[in-house]
């Protein structure tokens, strides 16, 4: 017998996590069962604590079956597959990993856009394959300095992203639902600030309130030159439309590191010269991921402790006295 409260981890963790999870809490790991609704019929209500990641979150059925849960602490800033609101009204705390990787994730749109726009990837098998040799220099790329950067999402990561695009002599705008107290201009509507930029960078959250901002209208604003860079969430993005508008040229290039449905990439993706792709490897370092992986232990122990936690999603504020 043990008097440790429980936990329910959704999703695998390295052994750093699990080792801090084991010193706190009794672990019982969902995805270890088969019968998942008989193993949270049988144990749901031992849990105080669940940990889990932005891509599982408290997928359905689980918060029903776990009426004493107090606080669920989620690897990753992007909580979209969490129900924060329903949460909070049942006064369970739910906290995220925000900041810690702002810097890799902007570093990942940094690296996208530069990979697009000088042709990294037609460039790289050009000097593998031997093709310098047989057909010469390859062909001029597009330059990313001096370029207007329209940012959608300007809030921790967006701005980061920011501070890296001026130091590309980047004239840098940006669109959010409410305009913020900075020197970059403020585009109250999508396509208007599509339309002024060669470059869209798209990091806000993921969920109902942002499906496919960028649609068929916002790309073909971007125009025939512009570059669509995602790192924000799939959804975000209208994929059909995009693969249109690459397909037909009313769109120059776009560079992603998430989709509509992942692992599953289109097709149509895959065969273009003008698309880069990552498999959702924004915060995806040995470093950021430790820092995350720390925040995430460091929420659950801080729970522990005094019932709080450090960094609560804003939909839980109220119920983190003092934060
Ligand atoms: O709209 P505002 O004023 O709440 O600004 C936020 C913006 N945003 C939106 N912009 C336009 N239309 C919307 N429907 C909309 N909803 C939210 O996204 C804010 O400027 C930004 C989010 O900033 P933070 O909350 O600081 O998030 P952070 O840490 O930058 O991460 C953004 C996302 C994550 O949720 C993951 O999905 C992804 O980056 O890794």
């Amino acid at each position: 017998m043990t008097d440790k409260p429980y936990l329910l981890q959704i999703g695998e963790v390295n052994d750093r996590m699990r080792q801090r999870y084991e010193a706190e809490f009794t672990v019982l790991r969902l995805f270890d069962h088969e019968d998942r609704a008989g193993f949270l019929a049988e144990h749901g209500a031992k849990f105080v604590a669940v940990a889990t990641d932005g891509h599982w979150g408290l997928p359905a059925g689980v918060p029903e079956a776990l009426p004493n849960l107090k606080v669920v602490s989620s690897y990753g800033v992007g909580y979209d597959a969490i129900d924060a609101d329903s949460a909070a009204a049942r006064g369970i705390i739910v906290a995220h990993t925000p900041d810690v990787l702002n810097d890799e994730v902007a570093d990942t749109a940094m690296m996208l856009w530069l990979a697009v726009s000088r042709g990294l990837i037609p460039s790289d098998a050009w000097a593998r394959s031997g093709q310098w040799r047989r057909d010469g220099a390859f062909p001029l790329t597009r330059s990313v300095q001096n370029r207007t950067v329209g940012i959608l999402g300007f809030g921790r990561i967006g701005q980061t992203i920011a501070a890296r695009a001026e130091a590309f002599g980047a004239k840098v705008i940006y669109h959010t639902r409410t305009r913020r107290d900075v020197p970059q201009v403020y585009y109250g509507d999508l396509v208007d600030m599509a339309t002024a930029s060669d470059v869209l960078i798209c990091i806000t959250p993921g969920g109902a309130a942002t499906r496919h901002l960028v649609n068929a209208q916002v790309l073909a604003a971007l125009g025939p030159e512009g570059i669509l860079i995602n790192v924000a969430r799939g959804s975000v993005v209208d994929e059909p439309a995009l693969i249109a508008a690459l397909q037909s040229g009313a769109l120059g290039g776009a560079g992603l590191d998430v989709f509509e449905v992942e692992p599953a990439i289109p097709e149509a993706l895959k065969s273009m010269e003008n698309v880069v792709m990552t498999p959702h490897v924004g915060s995806a370092t040995v470093e950021t991921r430790q820092a995350m992986g720390d925040l995430t232990c460091d929420n659950l122990s801080r729970f522990l402790k005094d019932g709080t936690v450090l960094t609560p999603v804003p939909e839980c504020r109220d119920l983190v006295p003092g934060d």
